[in-house]
C-alpha cells in the first residue's frame, strides 16, 4: 500500500531554569549575583529531504520528544541547549496542526524546515535582575515550558505522470505492464482504492507513474472515490488519460468519456486544463476497438494531443507509449527546473492572534489576561518567591497590563488570571 498520510505527536524540550546564585570568594562574605541562564529546549523539526520517498516510517514510530535545556549554574555558567529532533520527510509533504487543520508548512524544496514544536526558552539567571537598588536579586526566571502538539503530514504524490480515467478502463493493468507495481486488477469498478506508484524504465530514463482510483462524473464534487485522489493528480507533470475503447460495461462512447473526465479535472482545478496529456486508448485487442480507436485518434489529432492505442493485456502498442511518455517527462523536467539547491527556509508556527494583549472579564470581579508574552512571564516566575512576584508585577504594569485592566473595569481586590496563576489585583504597582 502506498502511504501518503501520517500523524505524529511532537513534544519539544522545555527550557532550563535560570540560576539564583551569589559569588563566593575567600574574604568576601556575600559576593554579587552570578547565576547563569538556563539552556533553551530542543525543537521538533520536519526537514524536506529529497531522499525520503514516503511517510511510512511515521506509521511505526509516532512520538517524538526533543531534549530539554539544562539549568543554569553558579559562576555564570549557562545551561546547555537541548538537541533538536529532526525528522526527514519527502518533498511535497504538507504539514498541519492536527487539532485546528492550520497549515504549518508545505515542504516542497530540499532543505526547508518546519518547526512543529518549539523548545522552551531558558530562564534568565539572577545576574540579569541586578539594578542599582536591587544589588542581590534573590530570584531567577524558570525555564519556559515546551510546546507539544499532534501534527498531520500529507504527501501529495509527486509522480511524473498519473493514470486517469473512469473505473475499469485498465489503469492498473497499464501500470502493472509498465512497472514492477502489482496492483489488484479486476473486472469491477473501484478495484483500486489507494494510489499505486510505479517506476517505469524508458530508454535511458525512468519516470514515476501513479495509478489512482477511477474517477466518475461528479468526482470533483466528491462523488465516488476519485475525489480524494484528484489532489494527487494536481502535482503530476503529465496526465495519461486512459479510455476504454470497448466502452466498458456502461457502453460509454469513448469520446464522451474523454470529455467527461476532462470536465472533472478542470472542475477540480482550473489549471489542469492546460496540463500536458497523452490519450491512451486501451483494450485494443477487443472486438470493435480498432474502429473506436480511429475515432479517438481523429479527436486527438484535432486537439493536437498525442494518442496511443494499446492493449495492456497483449502489450500491443505499449513500447511506443512508454518511449513517448519518457521523452515528454524528460522535456517537462528540463522546462521546469526544480531547484535542487537546498534552501534555508524555516517555517514556524505562530499564532499571531495570541501575541496581542487581550483582557476578558469572565465573571463579576474576575478578569483574565491573554497574550503570549504576558503568559510566558507568569509561567517563568517562581510564584512562591516574593521578590520574583514583585518583579513580575512591575513588569506587567510597565507593559500596560495594569492600565488595560483598569480600563476594562478591574478594581483592587478583583481576581486576575494570567496563564496558570490567579492574582489579586492591586493598582499602582508601576509607580513603585
Ligand atoms: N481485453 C482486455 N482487458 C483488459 C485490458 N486492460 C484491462 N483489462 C481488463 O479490464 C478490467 C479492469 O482492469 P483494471 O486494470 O482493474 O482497471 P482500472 O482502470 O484499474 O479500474 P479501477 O481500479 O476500478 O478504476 C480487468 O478485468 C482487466 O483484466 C486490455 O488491454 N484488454
Ligand atoms: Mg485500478
Amino acid at each position: 500500500m502506498f502511504v501518503d498520510e501520517a500523524k505524529i505527536f511532537a513534544k519539544a524540550g522545555s527550557g532550563g531554569a535560570g540560576c539564583k546564585s551569589f559569588r563566593r570568594e575567600k574574604h568576601v562574605p556575600k559576593g554579587g549575583p552570578d547565576g547563569g541562564d538556563g539552556g533553551a529546549g530542543g525543537n521538533v523539526v520536519l526537514l524536506a529531504d529529497a531522499q525520503a520517498a514516503t511517510l511510512i516510517d511515521y506509521h511505526y514510530k509516532r512520538h517524538f520528544k526533543a531534549e530539554r535545556g539544562t539549568h543554569g549554574q553558579g559562576s555564570r555558567m549557562n545551561g546547555a541547549t537541548g538537541e533538536d529532533v529532526v525528522l526527514p520527510v519527502p518533498l511535497g509533504t504538507i504539514v498541519r496542526d492536527a487539532e485546528t487543520g492550520h497549515v504549518i508548512a508545505d515542504l516542497t524544496h530540499p532543505g526547508q524546515r518546519a518547526i512543529v514544536a518549539r523548545g522552551g526558552r531558558g530562564g534568565r539567571g539572577n545576574i540579569h535582575f541586578c539594578t542599582p537598588t536591587r544589588r542581590a536579586p534573590a530570584f531567577a526566571e524558570l525555564g519556559e515550558p515546551s510546546e507539544e502538539r499532534w501534527v498531520t503530514m500529507e504527501l501529495k504524490l509527486l509522480a511524473d505522470a498519473a493514470l486517469v480515467g473512469f473505473p475499469s478502463v485498465g489503469k492498473s493493468s497499464l501500470i502493472a505492464h509498465m512497472s514492477a507495481a502489482r496492483p489488484k486488477i479486476a473486472d469491477y469498478p473501484f478495484t483500486t482504492l489507494v494510489p499505486n506508484l510505479g517506476v517505469v524504465r524508458s530508454g535511458g530514463n525512468s519516470f514515476t507513474v501513479a495509478d489512482v482510483p477511477g474517477l466518475i462524473e461528479g468526482a470533483s464534487e466528491g462523488a465516488g472515490l476519485g475525489h480524494a485522489f484528484l489532489r494527487h493528480i494536481e502535482r503530476t507533470a503529465l496526465i495519461m488519460h486512459v479510455v476504454d475503447l470497448t466502452g466498458g460495461h456502461d457502453q460509454r462512447d469513448p469520446i464522451e468519456a474523454i470529455a467527461a473526465i476532462d470536465a472533472e479535472l478542470v472542475a477540480h482545478a482550473a489549471e489542469l486544463a492546460t496540463r500536458p496529456q497523452v490519450l491512451v486508448g486501451n483494450k485494443l485487442d477487443m472486438e470493435g476497438a480498432a474502429e473506436a480507436s480511429a475515432a479517438v485518434a481523429a479527436y486527438a489529432a484535432e486537439r493536437e494531443i498525442p494518442y496511443f492505442a494499446v492493449s495492456a493485456v497483449t502489450g500491443a502498442g505499449m513500447e511506443p507509449l512508454i518511449l513517448a511518455v519518457g521523452q515528454m517527462v524528460h522535456d517537462l523536467r528540463a522546462a521546469r527546473p526544480i531547484d535542487a539547491e537546498p534552501v534555508q527556509e524555516v517555517f514556524t508556527y505562530d499564532h499571531p492572534e495570541d501575541a496581542d494583549l487581550r483582557i476578558e472579564q469572565t465573571a463579576p470581579h474576575e478578569f483574565s489576561v491573554h497574550g503570549r508574552s504576558y503568559e510566558r512571564w507568569v509561567i517563568q516566575t517562581e510564584i512562591g518567591n516574593e521578590e520574583a512576584v514583585a518583579f513580575l508585577q512591575r513588569r506587567l504594569a510597565r507593559a500596560g497590563v495594569e492600565n488595560a485592566l483598569v480600563a476594562a473595569g478591574a478594581r483592587d481586590g478583583d481576581s486576575v488570571t494570567i496563564g496558570p496563576v490567579t492574582f489579586e489585583f492591586e493598582a499602582g504597582l508601576a509607580d513603585e
